[in-house]
């Protein structure tokens, strides 16, 4: 594979899907090596194969809002690769949300459900409906509509969406109730779900908690863990509401959280009704994290800043993509950070692993660190087929484990985006092979 030819040609076919090809390049740097050895890859095509999604289906959401005002947003599946299962990925509602971004969270969903070692492939949907400022009712409409166009296209054998930004409980029980009427039955198309009808223990943690007990496992390579650590994490969503409860949880003081807006940095440590407070200010369907600051005086919020700039043994980069670049990783290696997990999707750019990797610090991808979500995700979709119920899991410490086999350097440093990639890369090559050209 000539990478750089390569890339060229991709560009010439997907110009301007920026956050795509940059999830590409990243993930064939670091197979290029694997992908070179074994010819049969490369004569079966399957890079080629792999980067572009099976299918895409676009479509207009019409909704009604509570004034009796018309609006249209769009609405997106793309179904990137079902070698080793049934499509399986979140669904996004922002308005930032557009081709690219699905394309490049779909194509990241492959590798990052081949770790879990569950059976799932890689999709990924939404829409750029703005949930912010909106009624519980109109909301509900909104996902009713989506729905309308969606049902076709998923199934608990074919493809199984969940939430993502902007999709929690709320949005996935309605998303629920509106395929349940149109598909006539009570099946585990949808993961998310409520607990007392069909969802999963610790779902709503999950990614969250995945992430930390993954640092956790990190940390343990260097004889350390979270007891008295000073903690700095952006987002204030459920994946950085579930890291903020296991890092406390695990003894350490997490002193940022972070929106669009800014982020409030907190010297006394976010922790117990502090916590719960999140949860409130998410359900508030605002997105600014300054009125906590209003709640808890003690804490000073900065317009317009990430948390990046703020002293910190351990970062959690938990709200969205590329939102840490090089001058922050430069920033947290220059304050002494120790390790950065991402809880988020591709949240730092690829000038700042590089940092992190020439600096070796710990660093580990999201595809590994938040596998967590949609592993508990693959369980609750056993528990349906199963109609059983399951426990907590040792998956975290199972994907920690196929990072350092794939990834450790000559110098014992460990490359865990390159052991990440190369892992979830040979399971889906291999079972690609099996299947023959489809
Ligand atoms: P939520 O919608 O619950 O929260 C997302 C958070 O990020 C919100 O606080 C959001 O604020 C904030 N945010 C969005 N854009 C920015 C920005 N530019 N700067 C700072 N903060 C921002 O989503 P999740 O917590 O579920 O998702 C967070 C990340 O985790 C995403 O990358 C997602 O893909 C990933 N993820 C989620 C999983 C899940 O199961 N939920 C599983 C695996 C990964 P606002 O909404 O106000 O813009
Ligand atoms: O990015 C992700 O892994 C998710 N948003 C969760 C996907 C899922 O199917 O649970």
């Amino acid at each position: 594979m000539d990478l750089e030819k390569f890339m060229l040609e991709l560009e010439k076919k997907h110009p301007g899907e920026v956050e795509y090809l940059q999830a590409v390049r990243e993930v064939l740097e670091s197979i290029e090596e694997v992908y070179n050895e074994n010819p049969h890859f490369e004569s079966a095509r399957i890079i080629e194969r792999l980067v572009e999604p099976d299918r895409i289906l676009m479509f207009k959401v019409p909704w009604t809002d509570d004034n009796g005002q018309v609006h249209v947003n769009l609405g997106y599946r793309v179904q990137f690769n079902n070698a080793i299962g049934p499509y399986k990925g979140g669904l996004r509602f922002h308005p930032s949300v557009n081709l690219s971004i699905l394309k490049f969270l779909g194509f990241e969903q492959i590798f990052k459900n081949s770790l879990t070692t569950l059976p799932m492939g890689g999709a990924k949907g939404g829409s750029d409906f703005d949930a912010k400022g909106k009624s519980n009712a109109e909301i509900m409409r909104f996902c009713q509509a989506f729905m309308l166009e969606l049902w076709k296209i998923i199934g608990p054998e074919t493809d199984v969406p969940a939430g993502d930004i902007g999709v929690g409980g709320r949005e996935i029980g309605f998303l629920y109730g509106m395929y349940k009427k149109l598909a006539r039955e009570n099946t585990g198309v949808l993961t998310g779900k409520g607990l007392n009808w069909g969802g999963s223990l610790v779902r709503p943690e999950a990614t969250g908690f995945g992430a930390v007990y993954f640092a956790s496992e990190m940390l343990k390579t260097k004889g350390v863990d979270f007891k008295g650590k000073i903690v700095a994490l952006s987002g204030f969503g459920n994946v950085a509401w579930g890291a903020v409860t296991k890092a406390t949880e695990l003894g350490a003081k997490v002193v940022t959280i972070s929106g669009p807006d800014g982020y409030v940095y907190d010297p006394d440590g976010i922790s117990g009704d502090k916590i719960n407070y999140l949860l409130e200010l998410r359900a508030s369907n605002q997105d600014i994290v300054k009125p906590y600051t209003y709640e808890f005086p003690n804490a000073q919020f900065f317009q317009g800043k990430r948390p990046w700039e703020v002293k910190c043994d351990i970062a959690l980069p938990c709200a969205t993509q590329n939102e840490l670049d090089k001058e922050d990783a430069i920033r947290l290696v220059n304050n002494g950070v120790i390790c950065v997990v991402e809880g988020a999707n591709m949240p730092s750019t690829p000038e700042a692993v590089q940092v992190f990797h020439d600096r070796k610090i710990l660093f580990a991808p999201g595809k590994a660190a938040y596998a967590g979500g949609v592993a508990t995700s693959g369980l609750e979709m056993s528990q349906n087929s199963m109609k059983l119920c399951w426990p907590r899991k040792q998956i975290m410490a199972d994907i920690h484990k196929q990072c350092v086999c794939n990834g450790k350097e000559d110098d014992g440093y460990i490359n865990y985006v390159k052991g990440a990639n190369v892992a979830g890369f040979l399971k889906v090559a291999n079972a690609m092979l099996d299947q023959g050209v489809i």
